[in-house]
This record gives C-alpha cells, sequence and structure tokens, in this order.
C-alpha cells in the first residue's frame, strides 16, 4: 500500500529542470571538494513536523489533509506513521531522520506502559531502517508537552519532575543508541522562567547543571558512542530560556565543566530570535570547536516567534556552508530540516515541495561556498586586514612577550599607530554577490 502514490522517487534532473518534483541542484553522489554532495550535507527529515504536524496554530485547529491519518493516537496509528514515514524519506532520497520519543509513540497509563509502547515503535524503526538504509541522525525527549512539564523539567520546583524527565532521558537515549543514533539532542523546552518573582534562578541552573551531568555519566554507563549536543533558543516557550544561544551554552556548559561532553545544535530560527544572524552564530560556535549540527529552517523576520519555515534563502545556505566547509564538516551532525509547511499548505504533496526546495537550496549554497572557497578571495582580504598582527609588535603581544611597559615604551618612541585602512564592507559585499548567477 503506498501513501503517496502520486509520487515517484525524486531524481536530480539538473538545474535546467521544470520539474517541481525534481532536484536541480541536490545530486547526491556528485563531488564537491573530493566528497560527494550526500556526505557533506547529511540530510535529515523531522518526524514532529513533517508527520505529526496538523497546521494548527493558536486562531484555529490543523486543517492538513493526511489521508492515512485515522484521527487517533493509538498505537496501530503510530505503527502505520512508520510506513508512512519510511515511504516519505526513500521517495525524497534522504539518509537521515530525527524525533523526540513523544512523536513516535503515544503515551500509556503511565512510565512502566509509556516505555512498552515506546519499545514497540522502536522495534518497527528499526526494521524500516535495516530495509531502507535510511539511519537515525539524533533522537531527543519530548519535555514540554506534557502538563507535568508545565514549570520545566530538570529546571521544576517540583523534583519529582526532575526524576520523571532523567526516566524519560534515560529511556530516550536507549532507544536512539538501539537505532544507531549518532547524536542525542537536548533542548530546553520549558527550560526557564516567566517572573522572577517565583524562581530561584540559581537553584534552577545548578539543576539543570546537574541533570545533564548525570546524562553524561549515564551515557558513558551504556557505552553510547554519539554527540551530545544542546540546541540554544532565547525565548519561547518561557520569557528567557536558559540555553539563550551560543555565546550563553558554552558559558554555561564551561562552568559546570560540561563543555568536552557537548557540542550545539545550531537553529536559524533560533538565532534571529536571539537577534543573531545564523552565520554569527555557527561562526561562534565553531571557534570554539562547539559546532555540532544544524536544525536547518529559517523565521519570518518580520514576525517575533519561531515560524520553523523551510530554507530557501541561497544566501543564507552559502554562508552556512561556507562556515562548515571551513570547519572540515559537522563530523556526526547534519543538516536536519527542523521546519513546517504553511498551514495554508495543506496537501501531502506540499511536503515534498517542501523538503526538496530546502535540499536544493543547500545544495547550491554548498557549491557556492566551494567556488567561493576555491577563489580564496575573502581569506586572502581577511589575512591581510590582520597582517599587523604576524610581525612587529603584533607578534609580540600575540605570543605573550609585551607587557603593558613595553607597550608603552614601543608607542611613546613610535608617537602613534600606523594609519587605519578601509574596511572595505561594501566592496566585499559585492564581491560575495559575484557567486550567485
Ligand atoms: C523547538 C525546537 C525543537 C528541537 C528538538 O523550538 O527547535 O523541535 O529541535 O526538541
Ligand atoms: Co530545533
Amino acid at each position: 500500500m503506498s501513501f503517496f502514490p502520486d509520487v515517484s522517487a525524486i531524481k536530480y534532473e539538473g538545474p535546467d529542470s521544470k520539474n517541481p518534483l525534481a532536484f536541480r541542484h541536490y545530486n547526491p553522489e556528485e563531488m564537491v571538494e573530493g566528497k560527494s554532495m550526500k556526505d557533506h550535507l547529511r540530510f535529515a527529515v523531522c518526524y514532529w513536523h513533517t508527520f505529526r504536524g496538523t497546521g494548527s496554530d493558536p486562531f484555529g485547529p490543523g486543517c492538513a489533509l493526511r489521508p492515512w491519518e485515522d484521527g487517533t493516537d493509538s498505537v496501530e496509528m503510530a505503527l502505520k506513521r512508520v510506513d508512512v514515514a519510511f515511504e516519505f524519506m526513500e521517495k525524497l532520497g534522504v539518509p537521515y531522520y530525527c524525533f523526540h520519543d513523544r512523536d513516535i509513540a503515544p503515551e500509556g497509563a503511565n512510565l512502566r506502559e509509556t516505555n512498552q509502547i515506546l519499545d514497540k515503535v522502536v522495534a518497527k524503526l528499526k526494521e524500516a531502517q535495516k530495509r531502507t538504509g535510511i539511519k537515525l541522525l539524533w533522537g531527543t525527549a519530548n519535555l514540554f508537552s506534557n502538563p507535568r512539564f508545565v514549570h520545566g523539567a530538570s529546571t521544576s520546583c517540583n523534583a519529582d519532575v526532575f526524576a520523571y524527565a532523567a526516566a524519560q532521558v534515560k529511556k530516550a537515549l536507549e532507544i536512539t543508541q538501539e537505532l544507531g543514533g549518532e547524536n542525542y539532542v537536548f533542548w530546553g523546552g520549558r527550560e526557564g522562567y516567566m517572573t522572577l518573582l517565583n524562581t530561584h534562578l540559581k537553584r534552577e541552573l545548578d539543576h539543570l547543571g546537574r541533570f545533564l551531568q548525570l546524562a553524561v555519566d549515564y551515557k558513558k554507563k551504556i557505552g553510547f558512542k554519539g554527540t551530545f549536543l544542546i540546541e540554544p533558543k532565547p525565548h519561547e516557550p518561557t520569557s528567557h530560556q536558559y540555553d539563550f544561544d551560543c555565546g550563553n551554552c558554552i558559558a554555561f556548559l564551561r562552568t559546570y565543566g560540561l563543555e568536552k561532553e557537548f557540542k550545539l545544535n545550531i537553529e536559524t530560527n533560533h538565532a534571529t530570535l536571539a537577534k543573531h544572524t545564523m552565520a554569527h552564530e555557527l561562526a561562534y560556535a565553531s571557534a570554539y570547536g562547539m559546532l555540532g549540527s544544524i536544525d536547518a529552517n529559517r523565521g519570518d523576520l518580520l514576525l517575533g516567534w519561531d515560524t520553523d519555515q523551510f530554507p530557501t534563502d541561497l544566501y543564507l545556505t552559502s554562508q552556512i556552508m561556507l562556515i562548515v566547509l571551513n570547519q572540515g564538516g559537522l563530523g556526526t551532525g547534519g543538516l536536519n530540516f527542523d521546519a513546517k509547511v504553511r498551514r495554508d499548505s495543506f496537501e501531502p504533496i506540499d511536503l515534498f515541495h517542501a523538503h526538496i526546495g530546502g535540499m536544493d537550496a543547500f545544495a547550491q549554497g554548498l557549491k557556492i561556498a566551494a567556488a567561493i572557497r576555491k577563489d580564496g578571495l575573502f581569506d586572502e582580504f581577511i589575512k591581510n586586514r590582520y597582517s599587523s598582527w604576524d610581525r612587529g609588535i603584533g607578534s609580540e603581544i600575540e605570543s605573550g612577550k609585551a607587557d603593558f611597559e613595553s607597550l608603552e615604551k614601543y608607542m611613546l618612541e613610535k608617537g602613534d599607530a600606523e594609519k587605519n585602512v578601509s574596511g572595505r564592507q561594501e566592496y566585499l559585499e559585492n564581491v560575495f554577490n559575484r557567486y550567485f548567477r
């Protein structure tokens, strides 16, 4: 039985193709800088938006047409959805997927029953992975939808909720390992606060640090080889999310001695909500060796919330791929489309258009980034811009030979600093635009 009977496997047809159900740039085996596009981009489909999204918003219920759904959250429906998901992903030709525990299986009457239901679905996912060769990029736990998490999970004022969250993450780690997951993600959910009038901020932060340490301990105990990733987000659902942005997360991890155990999963819409560009967040994390994976989407810059749209902006995808290539790839990470079709794109075929567009935008971004690197014009410009640090007083400062007294002596003798030269931003922006034909 087919759930997408009108769609066959999506093929690469080249830039001139007008076929909306074909790739114009994503050609999985094409080599770029000696590596296949497939291995550079490591695309993943996310289970939550793509197979659980209904299009509901604060003004109305879901209106997405999903003919395979029977309107229940039953175990049978969860099992059937695995077939839907794998047919979709196989036709799209995507190598990975990602999920939260609660996307793939409904909850039972208590934790024990919930875990048993989860195991049933995991067994079916494992079979589907084996049959199709599609792999798990990362798993995670949903510690925010159930009303028990109203005050947060590890940062809840209710110690029992911390314990529940620990049990849930323990299980989520086990199933991620069982399915060969290459990473495990911690997104803060409701870890944050709305008002200081009811919040012990320091105690909550200490609890978050303790929680992550316990997760690291358990990871080592079971020998889970994947990478642990934290996904920063500044606001939503709380006013003050504890994992605000990359700078904040790195400082937090260092404070609690966890910086060697985690990398970051950086999402475009979260970067822009923090009033950063995605390029800034990626460059910042990469500079500290902390860029692990990417949630590929975009926000609506006119709206102040997380719209999770599919990425189509080539300027954005080429900037992203430039930073990824410059750091030698994403390692175990990948590009996960944490993105949803708009409410008014309610037909199943829209799921294909959305992912094809996102994959093509990143494939084109990859080619543009490789061309930029081949010419090396920006590297050369930056190298020259900082050349005063490669000699004389600059190298004395960098190597630690200079102190305030020697610097004063140097400057008293010289009288004034060398003349500055222009930063040439407009010229450089024009050069960047040359690569978009
Ligand atoms: C929420 C978000 C999540 C994480 C996984 O804004 O991005 O879907 O990616 O929990
Ligand atoms: Co995300």
